[in-house]
């Protein structure tokens, strides 16, 4: 039988602090799920959310987190998707209408109703999360649910990016903030892909980093005189990379972009820095035909392609397990761009 009460991370306030604590054990409704979350990856997202950066509010008090992996403990009476026992990922998307017309067409990122975990519904900071049965990620028993954690959200939104980029097997890709959590699963993904990588990130140990995990060149924008001009040189024939995936929690690479992408290439803007603008030269843009674009997670089959690519075992990205009580040290590493790869929290059982 499940407790009444839980331990759980909670912001009671936009801002924080966050408070380490005991709530009440949430009750499936009848299309939800109930996962008791053994590992929970730490995206910046939660840390966005946390700070209150972005023109949309939380639920507050909130408990954030949304790379959820664990055991599904309870159901309700409409679920056919999972049984008891059955081991679950609880997303970013965490439910949506179905039945509006970007869900009918397997947008459902896009839906107006969508709800979405640690942000407007309580995350996976806790001992037991609700997830909508529909949008909840089957997770093959084989795979182990810690490094599973982080393909949950960094997983699925960079396999659906490099999709979004249009880059073919053995064209390049250069990948912004590739040393961060979304940026070393990119890495991955683009490998799995066929796709060559020019990462591009700042230090000596996401550098390590990167190039274990099979970047072709590696440009630190902290020492680098010329970013541009770097990449470029790095991509080949010098005409720039096929597609860019901007990762980084900073405007000003979202400004590079354009400028050292190749005639034809997509640049696809995936971080979410606060308060920040995309701008490019309109004369370059249209005569080098610059695509332009954002995406936003995936969909529901793209997380079942993403978890699927992981349980071939195509996708090692380094992490680091650390209780959840841990949280708040997490964030603050984060906050200063100091974290390698991702966080995983363990859950208490
Ligand atoms: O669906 C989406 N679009 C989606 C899904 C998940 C996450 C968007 N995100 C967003 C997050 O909200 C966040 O804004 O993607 C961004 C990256 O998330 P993350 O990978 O979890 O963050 P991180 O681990 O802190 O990595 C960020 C990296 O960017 C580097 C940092 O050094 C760090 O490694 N970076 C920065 I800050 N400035 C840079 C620059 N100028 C840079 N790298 C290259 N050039
Ligand atoms: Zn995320
Ligand atoms: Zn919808």
């Amino acid at each position: 039988s499940l407790p009444e009460l839980q331990w759980a991370q909670v912001a009671e306030k936009t801002g924080g602090p966050l408070v380490y604590k005991q709530i009440p054990v949430p009750k499936p409704g009848p299309d939800e799920v109930l996962v008791k979350i053994r590992y929970s990856g730490v995206c910046h997202t939660d840390l966005h959310a946390l700070k209150g950066d972005w023109p949309l509010d939380t639920k507050m008090p909130l408990v954030g987190g949304h790379e959820g992996a664990g055991v599904v403990v309870a159901k309700g009476n409409l679920v056919h998707e999972f049984e008891i026992g059955d081991h679950a990922g609880l997303k970013w998307l965490n439910g949506s209408c179905l039945a509006c017309e970007f869900c009918k067409s397997s947008d459902e990122s896009l839906c107006p109703d969508a709800l979405l975990s640690g942000y407007t519904v309580d995350g996976t900071f806790q001992q037991y999360a609700i997830g909508k049965a529909a949008h909840a990620t089957k997770i093959p028993k084989n795979v182990p649910l810690d490094a599973v954690a982080p393909v949950l959200c960094a997983g699925v939104t960079v396999y659906k990016g490099l999709k979004e980029a249009g880059v073919k097997p053995g064209q390049t890709v250069a990948i912004v903030g590739a040393g961060g959590g979304l940026g070393s699963l990119a890495l991955q993904y683009a490998k799995a892909m066929g796709i060559r990588v020019i990462a591009i990130d700042g230090g000596e140990e996401k550098k390590a980093m990167c190039e274990s995990l099979g970047a072709e060149a590696y440009i630190d924008f902290t020492k680098s005189k010329d970013v541009v001009a770097d990449v470029k040189a790095a991509s080949p024939q010098g005409l720039g990379a096929h597609g860019v995936l901007l990762l980084a929690v900073a405007e000003k690479p979202f400004q590079q972009a354009t400028e050292y992408v190749r005639p034809r290439g997509s640049v696809v803007a995936i971080g979410l820095p606060a308060n920040a603008f995309l701008k490019a030269p309109v004369f370059s843009t249209v005569v080098r035909m610059i695509n332009i674009k954002g995406s936003y997670v995936g969909n529901r089959l793209d997380a079942e392609e993403a978890v699927d690519f992981f349980a071939r075992g195509l996708i090692k990205a380094p992490y680091k397990v650390v209780p959840l009580k841990e949280l708040p040290h997490i964030f603050e590493m984060m906050e200063q761009g100091k974290i390698a790869g991702r966080y995983v929290l363990e859950i208490p059982e």
